[in-house]
């Protein structure tokens, strides 16, 4: 009896000698029994890794008592619930930010310092956990941390893939791709639940079944794989609450195929099995590529349906029809990605619950909510009508359903209007007829958010337009945001010492609001020494990972220039490529006194370019050709650097962004749905050059245009200057700087002339011509503005102070409130 059962866990407890302690002593004599025991080397011969192992086991053991208590208390108070379903999750590293979020780094740092390690020597020998592409999968990361921290009684559900987003490697300045295989040497921050696996069925055919004297389908699966749990325990900052992320790994499955195994091939047999493994093994390195694939489809129908089995499992152990399910959960779906979750509820309600139709549907239209990361027309999913009709036979049959009854609310609504029902139709007809998952996910889902104010009106006015003619209250926006715990007290300890100091408080860690506090001190002397020391310190150690990683020695007093994100066309790294030419081209055609005048600039440049993406391979190995050039030419020494760095990830980011004096954020207007890095460079004191896009918009109304530097036409003029294709004023630097590279004064003349090509003769679709003079006099108001160290500072400590809206505390309360509906639940300390 569950009495029984706990008197079994008072005696159990009792012999645990209570909960573990975090005093020095303590934490040494874990640290020291997790390498003798857990990575089982002698205590008296083990190397720096297996200390961070050992150190992250006893991080680990910490973190799951917290997670089973917050457990136990969002059982016993069954509050309403978020799932928030993601297929990528960028999480980086565990360790600092695990240590700093449960409050006892200083005792770690303590232990390890009395055993002769250096707890900041250990962290380094973490991977990056990179299950994810660019902004969508870190702002899925910053959101569970925040969820966490703010008491919300929420988990995450992904894929646990083996393969994690490529490896990037230059080689003679192209980019090549390598395998990411993290799981290498374990990973001690997920704990395995062989136990918690259900089946997940595809293929196969639907068939009739009569139950009750009513007709139902069955669908009768070709395929079974199992799906088994990896959970990896999410800490608050400043709470005992610690929630979950749940990553599924697919397996063979436990239902044995007795047919194949008695033809006497057992070898194919289990071979054949093992392949079920596939589906979890590597993330879709790109945004475009898997439109169509049928393992991509896999992936998204295995998480989900494991997922949902899950989340039904959870709420029928402690209710047992589904009267309050909508009262108890709230279900977030992160993109389309994972939008077959709304038909997978609709299957199980309607189907195996025999819930009846409208029942079921409108659970299924209270539960779902929905949020959208683009703008880019192939960045919406569509899925061909014939692979969703092979892999997932009875989702075909229900998509239908849901679309014939909203083609006939339309006609209803909007008479023959055939062209709108034909745009509006969750099947698009055409040479491949196709599912769109977006138009499936507004029907079904009661919100829809953008990730900022000008994405919300681009849905409004153009991506889904007629959508929020029928329904304008179904569209809202969550301005995006970060987390400050990883994005300053983990990644720049001296500035957040220095904030914490000038607040004369540390609750700005929670309460991001305070770091407006800085603002009336932003000209004091004092404390603009003290920023100016902490910058020193942090460009010294990104000056030292540039010299290791690529032999240039680079000047601290050169401004540090940086722009780092995934490389892409509208992300625009070829403007920023063709201002460095420029500036090139100046400084060799100066005498020596103008020369005296420049300011020295390190433009730092990172980022992967998806793998089939040959312009975007082009842009890199751009940077690499005038890198080449120009940090060799000796009559321009330190007045010019650029340096790419390769392999960009959450870690380096981590490293540069604290390091750096000015960031750019120059995608043409209208095509940056939101764009987080630049939060992270506001919240770092690194002052922004930036198109008036995506959430920049709102950065400029919290610290003010005078404390950035703007460029570019702005969204509403975008179009009409496309309009005027090849007859845009386009200013002769430009001109001259394609020239040369057209011209072949960095080499690789024909590699570079397709590159050319996406910027001339009107064909130029993301303006690069069109802002080129605006970009280099934005560029120009920074050197002057670098000259006078008070102003840079000032504008400098004006950026971090006004960073606080742009906290993921702040985006996740909104939508708590606005789109979930749910509470916080604080476990009791
Ligand atoms: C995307 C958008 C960004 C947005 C981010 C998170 C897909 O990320 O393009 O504008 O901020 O999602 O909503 P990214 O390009 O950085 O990979």
């Amino acid at each position: 009896s569950l009495g029984d059962h706990r008197a079994k866990a008072e005696k159990m407890f009792g012999l645990m000698d209570g909960f573990l302690k975090n005093d020095p002593v303590s934490l040494q004599k874990d640290i020291v029994y997790h390498v003798e025991y857990t990575v089982a080397r002698s205590r008296f011969s083990f190397d720096d890794f297996e200390a961070y192992q050992a150190l992250s086991h006893s991080v680990r053991d910490r973190l799951i008592e917290r997670w089973h208590d917050t457990h136990q208390y969002f059982k016993k108070k069954d509050p309403k619930r978020l799932y928030f379903l993601s297929l990528e999750f960028l999480m980086g590293c565990s360790l600092s930010n695990s240590v700093i979020n449960l409050g006892i780094r200083d005792q770690y740092v303590d232990a390890l310092g009395q055993l002769g390690f250096e707890f900041e020597v250990l962290a380094e020998q973490e991977g990056d956990a990179a299950l994810g592409n660019g902004g969508l999968a870190r702002l899925s990361a910053c959101q569970m941390d925040s969820l966490a921290t703010l008491d919300f009684p929420a988990w995450g559900y992904g894929l646990r893939y083996q393969y994690g987003l490529f490896r990037q490697i230059i080689v003679d300045g192209f980019q090549h791709e390598q395998p990411d295989y993290w799981l290498n040497f374990g990973n001690p921050w997920e704990i395995e639940r062989v136990q918690v696996s259900y089946a997940v069925k595809f293929y196969g055919t639907v068939e009739e079944e009569v139950s009750n004297g009513s007709n139902y389908k069955v669908w009768i699966p070709g395929e079974t794989v199992e799906a088994v749990a990896y959970d990896n325990p999410i800490p608050g900052y400043g709470t005992r609450n610690a929630i979950n992320l749940r990553l599924w790994a697919a397996k063979p499955s436990g239902q044995y195929d007795l047919e194949s195994y008695n033809t006497g091939d057992y070898i194919n047999a289990v071979v054949n099995r093992q392949k079920a493994e596939i589906i979890s093994n590597v993330l879709y390195p790109d945004d475009r590529s898997y439109q169509g694939k049928e393992l991509r489809l896999k992936q998204q129908y295995f998480f989900v349906s494991a997922s949902i089995q899950d989340i039904i499992r959870r709420f029928k152990d402690v209710h047992d029809n589904f009267d309050e399910f909508t009262e108890k959960i709230a279900l977030q779906i992160n993109d389309t990605h994972p939008s077959l979750a709304i038909i997978e509820v609709m299957r199980v309600l309607f189907d195996e619950e025999h819930l009846g139709w409208d029942k079921a549907w409108d659970i299924v239209c209270k539960i779902f909510s929905f949020t959208t990361h683009t703008v880019q027309p192939e960045g919406l999913e569509k899925i061909p009508v014939d692979l969703m009709g092979s892999l997932l036979p009875r989702h075909l049959q229900i998509i239908y359903d849901i679309n014939y009854k909203f083609m006939e609310e339309l006609k209803k609504k909007f008479g023959q209007d055939y062209s709108r029902h034909a745009r509006m139709s969750i099947v698009e007809e055409g040479a491949v007829k196709s599912i769109r998952m977006a138009n499936l996910s507004i029907v079904c889902c009661h919100k829809v958010n953008g990730v900022s104010r000008v994405h919300f009106e681009l849905l409004k006015t153009r991506v889904f337009k007629d959508f929020y003619d029928l329904w304008p209250l179904k569209f809202q926006y969550k301005t995006n945001g970060v987390t400050q715990r990883r994005w300053i007290v983990v990644s720049n300890p001296s500035l957040c010492a220095v904030i914490s100091k000038w607040l004369g408080t540390e609750a700005w860690v929670r309460n991001i609001d305070l770091l407006a506090g800085l603002r009336d001190y932003a000209s004091d002397a004092d404390l603009q020494q003290e920023w100016r020391m902490v910058k020193k310190i942090n460009k010294m150690r990104l000056a030292e990972y540039i010299e290791t990683l690529s032999g240039v020695k680079v000047s601290l007093d050169a401004m540090f220039d940086v722009q780092i994100k995934r490389i892409h066309e509208y992300k625009r790294q070829l403007l920023n490529v063709l201002g460095i030419i420029h500036r090139y081209d100046c400084i060799k055609s100066m005498n020596e006194s103008d020369r005296r005048k420049v300011v020295p600039r390190v433009c730092i440049i990172g980022g992967k370019a998806a793998p089939g993406y040959e312009i975007a391979k082009k842009i890199i190995k751009l940077c690499h050709a005038v890198a080449e050039k120009v940090n060799n030419d000796p009559g321009v020494g330190d007045l010019l650097k650029l340096i790419f760095i390769p392999d960009y990830n959450v870690s380096v980011a981590e490293l540069v962004i604290p390091g750096s004096d000015l960031s750019q954020h120059v995608s043409t207007a209208g095509h940056e749905a939101s764009g987080t890095g630049s939060m992270k460079f506001l919240m770092n004191g690194c002052l922004l050059l930036a198109t008036a896009d995506g959430s920049t918009v709102e950065i400029i109304e919290e610290i003010g245009a005078d404390n950035m530097f703007l460029l570019g036409a702005r969204v509403s003029e975008v179009p009409a200057l496309r309009d005027q294709g090849a007859s845009v004023r386009v200013p002769l630097q430009f001109v001259r700087v394609v020239r040369m590279v057209r011209d072949g004064y960095f080499g690789f003349k024909d590699y570079f002339e397709s590159l050319c090509d996406t910027v001339e003769n009107g064909k130029d679709f993301y303006l690069l011509g069109a802002d080129f003079a605006s970009y280099l006099e934005a560029q120009a108001a920074a050197d002057l503005a670098f000259v006078n160290q008070e102003k840079w500072t000032r504008m400098s400590i004006l950026s971090t102070s006004g960073s606080g809206r742009f906290s993921s505390d702040r985006t996740i309360e909104e939508y708590a409130e606005q789109t979930w509906g749910i509470e916080p639940c604080k476990c009791p300390f």
